[in-house]
């Protein structure tokens, strides 16, 4: 299995979950501009969406979208679910709300021509966002005292909103501070280039 990443990108998360689920896979970088792979292939051929996250399986079959890859972990390590009947669907409820209400409402952050006020209208929002999720934080980790696939994709949320110099509602900081302590989140932030700038903050 391999995972198309770029570093720092989104696909973090899943370079996460996959540590964490204990699976064997090879990382390729893509540069997302030239949208070459560091092995020299044509990431569209890969996949034709142009951006990253992809896993690719052995048998050369593609998976793409946060969602769908985090989701897909989990169900192979159970252990990285939430609790209850309805661990599944809570997982779900939770992958979907951080990509499209938080995720997306970074592109301001990420457009070259985006004006001020629209960065602030998107932190402001994004704010709101994180605000709902912190206040209903049961423990270290978004479903309580145990780390599930949801909270390597609110890690990365966190970490793009200290960059571009968001304010993180308590208990969002100690948990950006838990995960950076967990062995995998290291390895994968090592594995990106991003040690060093991650302890920084
Ligand atoms: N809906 C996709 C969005 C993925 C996405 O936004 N990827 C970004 C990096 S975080 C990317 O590759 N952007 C480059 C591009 O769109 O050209 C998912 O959740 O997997």
């Amino acid at each position: 299995m391999k995972l198309y990443l770029a570093p720092g990108a989104c696909s973090l998360a899943d370079h996460i979950a996959l540590h964490e689920a204990g699976l064997e896979f090879d990382r390729v970088k893509v540069d997302l501009k030239t949208r070459k792979t560091e092995d020299g292939q044509d990431y569209s051929q890969i996949n034709p969406k142009g951006y990253v996250p992809t896993l690719q399986f052995d048998d050369g079959e593609v998976l793409t979208e946060n969602v769908a890859i985090l989701s897909m972990i989990a169900d192979k390590a159970p252990r990285l679910t939430p609790d209850g009947k309805f661990g599944h669907f809570r997982l779900l409820e939770m992958l979907t709300f951080i990509s499209t209400e938080i995720h997306k409402g970074f592109k301001p952050f990420f457009k070259a021509n985006a004006t001020d006020q629209e960065k602030k209208a998107a932190g402001e929002l994004l704010g709101k966002r994180f605000s709902y999720l912190a206040e209903r934080m049961k423990g270290d980790y978004l479903f309580g005292s145990r780390f599930t696939v949801a909270d390597a994709y609110l890690f990365v949320m966190c970490l793009w909103a200290q960059k571009n110099g968001l304010e993180l509602p308590r208990p969002l900081p100690a948990f950006v501070a838990h995960m950076k302590a967990r062995p995998c989140v290291r390895l994968a932030l090592e594995h990106e280039g991003l040690a060093a700038e991650s302890t920084a903050s």
